[in-house]
């Protein structure tokens, strides 16, 4: 059987938002989810991570968990407002030194720190200025602030990750408007996206001109996708799902490693798609040094007959009317309805390495959601401990069959706000009572210690 390399990367992903708290503390600005969050009617329950885990102030409990656990890696998320309060300008060293404390403690617990700089939290100040994400000034001002966080923390952080997921921050923040901002357009995501792209290359760029010969680390992106299964062998099913891969995932990678937009999305979409110049084309090729995907579910894909009917929902194509997603509604699902789907991940994974020449692939955020009343039932979580070990064995498969897969963060360390679903359900490995910030291991947490301890081969003693 394949064995996972000896240096494979273990860890955990967590984002700033979801837990520091802390929100208007240490001279943090405003970020576009604190107001998105606090307004009501957003969040189910009504529910802001302003306390959220009160990692902020909790900082030296979560690592030691960490290292209890036994994860060699940890990815967590830069608040860009707790840097740059007003967006760019003056920096906030109060911000910056929680960082540097963080950082430190997790090198002094032996985990090697995977840093995010952005997962989401635009500082709201630019949202106002110039509208964020649908204006070209952010590309400046997101460099400025990469440039900055290379400069104070690249001597001890060899790994980056610019954006989490844009096809979030487009389809769900600017077209369904269930996440922050929320904008419901038709034009807007492919706009938004546009920008995101640009300013990861400009930040990559800065990164390899300036600090990587010195500090020697490596940066790349982390894209979401799920998996999506033609609903029948025919032919029309097999290029519905093929368009629908090239529509969610695509639309990012094919500009990072092939150097454009997939074709298939320029003759839909035409003039709402913005246009690389030929400079901007090869400043994007190329400029990822590793594919950190985020995977979580499949679904089945089906043509839509001329006329017919279409829906788009949660994870849905956007911006063609062509193909129809239909639940895999014989499968399990989590706590959010995602239908649990271990072999999607090895078929997703072939799909990225034929596609894109097989680059080094890191899972950076793989997990499942459940739900508790109470903590009791919450420890008692052979779901996720069985999901983690499914969803391994078939990466494995992948691995045998050439994929360059080089490591796996389970979302997530602790059980934290879960954007639009605030805390109603939960993703962490460590229940937390959101009343008194008690952190409790669950079983799942013991699992994954165990399987890290063997490299990975603990998968079949995994409880089922
Ligand atoms: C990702 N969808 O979010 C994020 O990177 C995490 O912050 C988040 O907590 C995790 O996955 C679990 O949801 C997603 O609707 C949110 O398709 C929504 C979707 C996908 C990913």
């Amino acid at each position: 059987m394949v064995k996972f390399k000896n240096d494979f990367a273990w860890g955990v992903s967590t984002a700033a938002h979801q837990i520091e708290g802390a929100w208007n503390e240490g001279g943090k600005g405003e970020s576009i989810w604190d107001c998105f969050a606090q307004a009501s009617g957003n969040i189910a329950n009504n529910d802001t991570a302003d306390i959220a885990c009160d990692h902020y102030h909790c900082w030296l409990e979560d690592i030691a968990l960490m290292k209890e656990l036994g994860v060699n890696a940890y990815r967590f998320s830069i608040a860009w407002p707790r840097i740059f309060p007003d967006g760019n300008g003056r920096p906030n060293e109060e911000g910056a030194r929680f960082y540097d404390q963080l950082i430190d403690g997790l090198l002094d617990a032996g985990i090697v720190p995977w840093v995010t700089l952005y997962h989401w939290d635009l500082p709201l100040a630019l949202h106002k200025r110039y509208g964020g994400w649908l204006s070209p000034r952010i590309v400046n001002d997101f460099s400025a602030y990469a440039d900055y966080c290379f400069d104070r923390y690249g001597d001890r952080v060899k790994n980056w990750i610019t954006m989490n997921e844009p096809w979030c921050s487009c389809v769900l923040g600017y077209g369904m408007g269930v996440h922050a901002p929320g904008h419901q357009s038709c034009t807007e995501p492919w706009i938004a996206g546009h920008y995101i792209l640009l300013a990861h290359a400009r930040a990559v760029e800065c990164y390899r001109n300036k600090f990587k010969t010195r500090q020697q680390g490596r940066i790349g992106i982390s894209l979401n996708c799920d998996w999506r299964e033609p609903y029948t062998a025919s032919p029309d099913d097999q290029s519905a799902a093929e368009l629908s891969l090239e529509f969610m995932l695509g639309w990012f990678a094919d500009p990072l490693w092939n150097g454009d937009y997939p074709e298939s999305m320029k003759v839909r979409l035409g003039e709402a798609l913005p246009r690389f110049s030929t400079e901007e084309k090869s400043l994007l090729k190329g400029s990822s040094d590793f594919f950190g995907l985020n995977h979580y579910s499949s679904c089945w894909i089906r043509a839509v007959e001329q006329g017919g009917e279409n829906r788009t929902g949660n994870s849905g194509i956007f911006g063609t009317k062509e193909v129809e997603i239909v639940r895999m509604d014989d499968r399990p699902a989590n706590a959010l309805g995602w239908a649990v789907v271990p072999e999607g991940l090895r078929k997703l994974l072939c799909w990225i390495d034929a596609r894109y020449g097989r680059p080094a692939v890191y899972i950076t955020e793989t997990g499942t959601a459940l739900m508790a009343d109470d903590v009791a039932t919450a420890v008692d979580d052979p779901e996720r401990s069985a999901f983690i070990g499914d969803y391994l064995a078939e990466a494995r498969k992948a691995c045998a069959a050439g994929v360059d897969l080089c490591g796996w963060f389970v979302w997530t360390l602790l059980d934290n706000f879960e954007w639009s679903e605030g805390y109603r359900i939960r993703f962490g490995l460590v229940h937390v009572d959101f009343g008194t910030g008690v952190r409790t291991p669950k079983k799942s947490f013991h699992d994954y210690r165990n399987l890290i301890q063997s490299n990975g081969n603990a998968t079949s003693r995994m409880v089922r």
